[in-house]
Formats: C-alpha cells, structure tokens, sequence
C-alpha cells in the first residue's frame, strides 16, 4: 500500500495524536519522500485545516534528532548517552533480561506503560495487549485521561458519551464547560461559530479567561473544583422556578423528589462564595440554561483533573436530565465520542482478553513515581516498558518519577520517535514510525467518522510500528501462537468484524476506497430523546444509593473541594497551544512558539508578594520548584494560577516541568488523577 517511487502519489491519511478532532490529511509523495502534508479539505469535520502542531507535521517526520536505530545506553540514567545497536541485539537483550525476571520474580515484576500518544486502533492497543496478557504481565490502569470523565456520567447515565458533536450547530445555548475549545478541539469551533451565526449564544465556564473564554459571549470564572456547587445551585434554582421538565423526569428517570429536596439547600446565595460567582449570575445562568432551548453542555477534560472529578460529571449529567434538554436536536451534552465508537468495533476480537492470565495485579498510572520507589503489593516492578506515552513528563510528581527511572537495578525499555525526557533513563531505546509510516483505523472521540490511515512512506532508518515490535517481541520471547503474529491487516479486519448497526456498511475495502466514513446512524440521531438511559433501569440516575457500591457517592454533592493552605496559590496546568501533551515540545521552532515558562497570576497576589512583571519566579511546594517568568494578567482570578503544561524545560532551562508540582491525589472514582489541586508558594528568584 506504499506509495511507488516513480511519480507523485497523494496518500490518504488522518492524525492519530491523542486530540478529539482525528483531522484527516492528504500526504503528497515523490520519489519515496513524503513532500507535502495538508488537510483534506472534503472532510466534513476537519475542513481542510491542521493546527498549530500538525502543520509542521513534516518536519516532525524527518526531524534531524528523529530516533532511527536502536540504542543501548553507556552513560548513567538520565545522561542521554547511548550507542547503536542491532535489532537483534537489542531484542536478544529483552528476550534473555525478561525470561531471567520472570523465572525469578514472575511476570508481573514487569510493567508495559502506555497511554495514547499514537491513538490509533492497534497501535494503541492490539497485539501489546495480546502478548502481556498471555504473559501475565503487570497491567496497567490507564485512567490519565477520559475515565473519569467517563465513569462519572455513567453513574447518571450508565454511559459516557453523549450528542454528537456536529449537532452542535443546531443548539442555541452552548456551555463550554472546563475545556479550551479553541485550543484543544479546534475544529469544534467553525461548528460553535456556525451556530452563532444563527444566533446561538456560547457561555464559557472555566476558572482561567482562556482564548476560548475570552471568544466567548460570556466567562463564568468559577473557582476550580467549585463546579458541582454552582451546578448543586442551578438545579437548585430550576426546580425552585418551576423550569424543570417534569413530563421528562416522570417518563425517563429516577430519584428526582429526593434530588429535589437535596438541592433544596443548595440556594445561590450559598454557592455565590464558594464558587466565587455572585448569586445573580448563578440565578440567571440557571434561567437561561433551563429555558434556551435547544441547550448543549460541552465538558472535556479538565473538570476531571481535580478531586471530586468524577462527582463533577455525575453532577453535570443531572441538568439536562432536569431540563429535558435532550428532547432536542442540538440539546443534552456532547462529551467524548470514543465509547460511542469502540462500542461498534470487535474490541474482544482484537485484544483477546479470554487469552490473558487471569487475576494479574494492576496498577495505576497515576502513581507511577510510588510504584517505582516503592514496592507495591506482590513485588517490586523490576522493568518497565514504554511506549506511547512519556511519563516522566506527564505524569503527576515528576521529580518522584525521576527518582524512580533512576534504579540501577530497573531495566527500562523505551519505544518512541524521539529521546523523551523518559527515553533518557532507558536501557534500551527503540525506534518507532510516526503516522506516515504504518497502517491503522483511528477512531475519534471528538467526532462519528472512522478513518483509515495509509502508510505513505517506507519507515525512516529502522523504525519499526508498534505492532511490528511486538511480533518481534513475541519471537524474542520465544512465543509461536499465530494470533500473536497477525499482520496489521489481519487486526484490522478482526476489529470491523462486528455486526453492529453503527458499522454498517464499514469495511476496510470500502474505507480504501473513501478514506473515512460516517458511522451508520440517522441524520436526526438523538441518544436519550425517549429516555434510553443505559442504567438498568433504562433510566437516569438523579439520586440514587445503588452508585455507593461502585465506589460512587450516591446523591451529586460537592465532592473534596481542597482549601489553598495559608499563603498558596492554586496552579492549574492546561493544555498548550503548540504542544500536544509534551510532544512537539522538544523541536526547536514549536518551542521557540511557546516562549518560556510562564505564570499567570493576578497582580494583587503578585503585589502581596512583592513579584514584578517579566521578573522570574520560583514556584515550589514540598515535592520541588519549577521557576518561571512572571506575567501579571488578569486572565486569572486571585488565589489562582496558571502555567501552561507540556513544555520539558522551565525558564532557567532546567529539564523540568510543571508535573514536578503537581500531586497523584486520586479522585473520587474512575482512578484519575487531581493534577489542578495543586498548591504553590511563589516568591521572586533572588
Ligand atoms: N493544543 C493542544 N491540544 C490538545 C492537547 C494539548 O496538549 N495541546 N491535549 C489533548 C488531550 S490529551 C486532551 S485530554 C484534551 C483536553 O482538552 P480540554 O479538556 O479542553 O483541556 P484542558 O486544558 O485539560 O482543560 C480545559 C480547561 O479546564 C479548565 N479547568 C481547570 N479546572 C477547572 C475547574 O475546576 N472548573 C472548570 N470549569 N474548569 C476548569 C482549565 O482552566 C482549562 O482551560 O486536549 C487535547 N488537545
Ligand atoms: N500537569 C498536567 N499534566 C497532565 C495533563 C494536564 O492537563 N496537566 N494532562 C494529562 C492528560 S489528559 C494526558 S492524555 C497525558 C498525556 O500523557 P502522554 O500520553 O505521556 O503524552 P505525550 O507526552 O504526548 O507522550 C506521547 C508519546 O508517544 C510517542 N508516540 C507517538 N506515536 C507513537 C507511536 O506510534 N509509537 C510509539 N511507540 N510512540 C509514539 C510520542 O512521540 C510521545 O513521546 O498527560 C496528562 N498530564
Ligand atoms: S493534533 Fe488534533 S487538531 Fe491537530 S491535526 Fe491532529 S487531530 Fe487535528
Ligand atoms: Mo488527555
């Protein structure tokens, strides 16, 4: 399927960075060399258009630092030095280092560690899955990300996804709840604007005045971890005026005389304080919400970064319920899409779970600095796979991680495109092939259209896709069970096997032939307009003691809302423009587009502190201190600040980022982690 070398070639493909918008592109090449990338304009979503990041997708491509053989490492963990080695070498080294573990320690002392930076259908998980649960590794929660979130509505809901996103443009209230739209999910915006045009108004509720907030027809600059009292006082102020729809709750849900009286308290002028919005905006913001119709809740993922994460999500999923609001096209709450489309897709077929050991320990992402340095219940994890992801940037405690990667006695195995921060430590690097250089379907979260991605190019150097490492990986480990040597197509046609109604009609031959296609459902498609609710009940979960057993409180509350200690601030580190996650923050021009660290902060807290503009700054808390330069803004609200994440160097050009101060807090279910209940001391760099 590679394009020949004679002539130009176009070659069809879509973004698998782990980003809602799944944009598809078009991939020019001559002469072997991919020379142009630009989005496929006829793509009804994505309409030609990459961001910031992609668009220079190219030079990512052929970057000069691109890993292109593997590497054995020569220096101390963290150095960077290294020297190439073969393949065989380096897949001898596994084999033998593996099977001395495993007859010493077992299988489970090792830990495969991905997330989803190749978002892929099986590069992201396919035959990895195969091979570590028939060896009974370690697994691991991958709950970063989306879980939360996903596990709070369905404690409402039973399910975590909602409307689809491009029915966006038929609602005529749009709140844009803890997500940056215009970064984060930019191609959600020429939607949000389509249903201005027509006369839609959009509501930003966020604690930071984003650029999206700032677009917005109005920012409500709650204080963070606040939501679910300003949401408590909504229901409060809807039921109390009379603008439920009762016709709906009767018909389609459950618990609502005891949410009634439960939300009875929670009056405006209590929230007003708490959330630090006055008691008139909550008032009319609940009227408004209540009577616009039709009326969209757009979260993503930032409400889950706190403690009462999951709470939040279970809270937001009672108002459109209250409201009715998903009687109407455009109404309800649009969240990720992504359950919508691995419900559709033969997921057991392609990950074989009946195959894997069973009763294999698992452990959490999260808390990877701890398992580490620790020893966790059944034994130390003696060595770490990673691929997909680069925690030692990522994950919450940085400095803890560090500590951890720096075990001698941990064997550490990095497969990537580039020396990330976690590559560093590793023993053995690997290389991997970047989007252009290997086959896969790419389901979307942010959208209802499933995309093939063509390999336009041959692998750079020797890289290798993530599948082909672990067939590799496999023989090294002396394995011979066909399924675990299927070739790409193979799990490709596996995972669209499945005759659910939404795939209907979706091939691999005909998604050759289109590049993409719409999941199989009515224009007019609307999950819970009748009810349908996917509780056992069929219905929604207003308030409920069923959810305790799960873990989940049963009635919405506010959850652990975190006070500030004396003195600190609160940082919030959301997404960067030019960076996704911290790829894209090691190449020199998006860097350079990103300038140095920043911290906003609002000039009382900075004047209290006696901190000048474009001054630098320390900012630290007991797990350690990042130093950034100063930028008095009234993007913030007091007792908030905010530095962007993703970044690997802070402004002293330390290799440090702001996941040194972040804490693995765990929220209250779905296994995330409470990244924004962050508390910080600032002072001046002397
Ligand atoms: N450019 C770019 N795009 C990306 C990414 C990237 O790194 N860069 N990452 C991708 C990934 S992995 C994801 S998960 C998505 C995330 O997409 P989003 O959810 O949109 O992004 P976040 O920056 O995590 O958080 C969104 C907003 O939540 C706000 N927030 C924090 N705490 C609270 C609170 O208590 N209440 C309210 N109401 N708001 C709060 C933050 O200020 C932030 O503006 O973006 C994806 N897209
Ligand atoms: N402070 C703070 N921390 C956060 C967040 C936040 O908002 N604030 N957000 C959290 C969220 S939502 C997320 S999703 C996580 C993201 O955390 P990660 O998933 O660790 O994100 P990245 O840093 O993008 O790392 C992805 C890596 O995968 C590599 N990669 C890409 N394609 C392939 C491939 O095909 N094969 C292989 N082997 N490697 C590949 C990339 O080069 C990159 O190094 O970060 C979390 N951390
Ligand atoms: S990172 Fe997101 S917005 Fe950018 S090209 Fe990929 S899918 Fe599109
Ligand atoms: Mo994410």
């Amino acid at each position: 399927m590679v394009a020949d070398s004679e002539q130009l070639q176009i070659i069809h493909g879509v973004c698998a960075h782990d980003c809602p918008d799944t944009c598809s592109w078009k991939t020019e090449v001559s002469d072997g060399r991919a020379v142009r990338l630009y989005g496929d304009p006829e793509h009804p979503f994505t309409r030609g258009v990459l961001c910031a990041k992609v668009s220079h997708y190219l030079e990512r491509v052929y970057h000069p630092q691109r890993l292109l053989h593997p590497l054995r490492r020569t220096g101390r963990k963290g150095a960077g030095e290294f020297e190439q080695i073969s393949w065989e070498a380096a897949l001898a080294e596994i084999g033998e280092r593996w099977r001395a573990l495993i007859a010493e320690f077992g299988a489970e002392s090792i830990l495969p560690f991905s997330s989803a930076g190749n978002q892929g259908l099986i590069q992201h998980s396919s035959l990895d899955m195969r091979l570590f649960g028939l060896m009974g590794c370690s697994q691991l929660e991958r709950s970063i990300c989306g879980n939360v979130a996903h596990q709070g509505l369905c404690a409402t809901q039973g399910c975590g996804t909602g409307i689809n996103p491009e029915d966006l443009v038929y609602s005529r209230l749009i709140v844009l709840w803890g997500t940056n739209t215009l970064v984060t999910n930019s191609h959600l915006w020429p939607v949000i604007q389509e249903a201005r045009r027509q006369g839609a108004r959009v509501i930003v509720v966020d604690p930071i005045r984003t650029r999206t907030a700032a677009a917005a027809d109005q920012h409500l600059a709650v204080r963070p971890g606040t939501d679910t009292v300003l949401m408590l006082a909504m229901m409060h102020v809807i039921i109390r005026d009379g603008l439920a729809d009762m016709d709906y709750i009767q018909r389609y849900s459950e618990g609502f005389a005891e949410l009634s009286e439960h939300v009875g308290k929670y009056t405006p002028a209590l929230a007003a304080p708490v959330t630090g919005l006055s008691a008139e905006q909550i008032e009319t913001f609940a009227r408004e919400y209540a009577t616009v119709r039709p009326a969209v809740l757009r979260p993503l993922i930032g409400l889950e970064h706190h403690p009462n994460g999951a709470m939040m999500f279970r809270t937001l999923a009672c108002l459109p319920v209250i409201t009715g609001a998903w009687r109407y096209r455009g109404g309800g709450l649009a969240r990720s899409t992504g359950a919508f489309q691995f419900a559709a897709l033969n997921i057991d077929g392609l990950l074989k779970p009946d195959t894997w050991l069973p009763d294999c320990r698992s452990l959490n992402m999260r808390d990877l600095g701890g398992i580490l340095t620790g020893t966790p219940e059944r034994g130390q994890v003696r060595s770490l796979l990673v691929y997909n992801s680069n925690p030692a940037v990522t994950m919450p405690n940085q400095n803890l991680v560090r500590q951890g990667l720096q075990r001698e006695d941990l064997f550490t195995i990095v497969h990537d495109l580039f020396l990330t921060d976690t590559a560093r430590y590793a023993d053995l690097v690997l290389p991997a092939t970047s989007q252009l250089e290997h086959l896969d379907i790419v389901p979307s979260w942010g959208h209802h259209y499933l995309s093939l991605n063509r390999p336009a190019i041959l692998p750079c150097g020797e890289s290798v896709s993530n599948t082909e490492f672990f067939r590799r990986l496999a023989e090294a480990m002396g394995r011979t069970e066909p399924w675990l040597f299927e070739s790409d197509e193979q799990l490709l046609r596996t995972a669209l096997d499945s005759d659910h109604p939404l795939l209907t009609g979706i091939t691999l031959e005909s998604l050759l032939q289109h590049g993409y296609l719409h999941l199989h459902h009515a224009a007019e498609w609307m999950p819970f307009a009748e009810g349908g609710f996917a509780t056992p009940s069929g219905r929604a979960r207003l308030f409920t003691s069923a959810l305790s057993e799960s873990g989940a409180a049963a009635p919405p509350i506010p959850g652990e809302i975190p006070i500030s200690p004396p003195g600190r601030l609160q940082l919030v580190t959301g997404k960067a423009l030019h960076f996704l996650n911290s790829s894209y923050s090691h190449q020199e021009p998006h860097r350079r587009r990103a300038g140095e660290l920043t911290l906003q902060i609002h000039a009382e807290d900075a004047a209290e502190r006696g901190l000048q503009d474009g001054a630098k700054v320390s900012v630290a808390n007991e797990q350690g201190c990042v130093r950034a330069i100063c930028c008095l803004s009234e993007e913030v609200q007091r007792g908030v600040v905010c530095m962007p994440f993703g970044g690997l160097q802070d402004a002293s050009g330390e290799y440090g980022s702001v996941n040194i101060l972040t804490p693995e807090w765990p929220t209250d279910w779905g296994g995330g982690s409470g990244f924004y209940a962050c508390f910080v001391d600032i002072s001046a760099e002397k």
